[in-house]
């Protein structure tokens, strides 16, 4: 038996195997009843753009920060950073290649981190560059972080450990979340920041650091994360616009994938398994999926109109490749009332045939893995978009 199967039937529940392609599970749209990300809260439709860049979007990110990932803090943290090492010959000498330590300070509180960046010899600056945090750090095997690729493409490639922000772990000791408690605060409120959250605020800080870097074009920045990092990738995008296109790879529950399917890994299931990861509120939605009052296709949409881009493994069941195909789908009508082309389709590609419009989507042969051929789709869409 299969992990996924075993993660099921220790939860009580049975295995449904989704039926990729077939058009019946692709456009029953109308059983999900998915909230509208064009009408307000109070019933009114969103008539043009200005109305959703003014008064939409704040709507329903706040009803994001409020029932699902937490607030991520704003308040400032005073930061330093320090260049630890550079090797300018790294990589056979197609790059240079510069380890930075970054120290977060508030109040009698401080966290370090470290930012690695591989920037290509031979090319321009400032370069274009994609940032993430690898899942290495997990004894996880299935992010590649092809770093000679993608200086051959002449991107730049930042990494960071995401233990340095959050060990992931459900204590809320050891990671950013005390630099932010007030006076006598040892957990994180119910609207406030689990665990993805701390790793998209880490993600944000290696944006705030590009902004100091020379070698680094901060208006060309592509953030990417796989399965719970692309959970943390989206989020981060979200919140931070000056990411200029975001990538979520396999990312399924609570990344891409649509809550109201109920295939693969559930509300119920993610918050029984990682009860740190989102916030505290998350919990009143399992088995609740109904009166959630957003889903995954809204959180699509508030990246908008800024290229975005999802992509499935084909036999990644437990992060529902068509619920992931389907938030790409309905985010269009946002990315159209912007102005842009859209996904350009309402029809999921074939197996290995990526669509790069506006908002990118591909299914891949193969499972839960961040891959060459992925990386390889993410830097084609940014060099139509960067
Ligand atoms: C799984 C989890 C998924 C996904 C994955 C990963 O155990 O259920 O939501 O995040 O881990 O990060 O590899």
């Amino acid at each position: 038996m299969n992990k996924f199967k075993r993660k099921l039937m220790n939860l009580g529940l049975k295995y449904v195997k989704p039926r990729i392609h077939d058009k019946k599970v692709q456009h029953i749209i109308k059983d999900y009843n998915l909230p509208d990300p064009l009408i307000f809260q109070n019933g009114e439709k969103v008539i043009d753009k200005k109305q959703w860049i003014e008064k939409r979007r704040a709507e329903i990110l706040h009803l994001f920060k409020e029932n699902v990932y937490g607030k991520i803090p704003t308040e400032a943290v005073e930061t330093n950073y320090n260049i630890i090492n550079e090797d300018k010959k790294a990589l056979n000498g197609f790059a240079t290649r510069k380890a930075i330590k970054i120290t977060f300070r508030r109040g009698r509180r401080q966290i370090d981190a470290k930012l690695q960046i591989y920037v290509p010899n031979n090319v321009d600056r400032p370069v274009p560059a994609f940032v993430g945090l690898p899942n290495w750090w997990l004894g996880y095997k299935r992010s590649l972080w092809p770093f000679k690729h993608v200086i051959q493409r002449g991107y730049a490639l930042a990494t960071a450990r995401f233990g340095d922000f959050d060990p992931n772990s459900d204590n809320f000791k050891n990671g950013v979340h005390p630099l932010f408690y007030k006076e006598g605060q040892t957990r994180p409120l119910e609207n406030e920041w689990g665990t993805i959250g701390a790793w998209s605020w880490g993600l944000i800080e290696l944006m705030n650091y590009f902004e100091s870097d020379s070698d680094i074009d901060q208006n060309r920045i592509a953030v990417l994360g796989h399965s719970r990092m692309g959970k943390a990738a989206l989020w981060a995008g979200v919140n931070d616009e000056r990411f200029s296109i975001v990538i979520s790879n396999n990312s399924g529950c609570c990344g891409a994938a649509l809550f109201r399917r109920k295939i693969g890994e559930t509300i119920k299931m993610i918050n029984e398994c990682f009860p740190h990861w989102l916030c505290f509120n998350f919990k009143k939605y399992n088995n609740r999926e109904f009166n959630l009052p957003v889903d995954q296709h809204i959180l699509i949409a508030l990246v908008a109109p800024r290229p975005v881009y999802i992509a499935s493994g084909q036999d990644d069941i437990w992060a529902d490749p068509i619920g992931e195909f389907l938030s790409a789908k309905h985010a269009d009508p946002v990315y159209k009332l912007l102005g842009t082309t859209g996904l350009g389709t309402d029809k999921m590609p074939k197996i290995n045939e990526p669509i790069m419009s506006t908002i990118g989507y591909h299914i891949r042969q193969g499972g839960h893995k961040l891959s060459l051929y992925d990386w390889h789709r993410y830097m084609d869409f940014a060099d139509l978009y960067l």
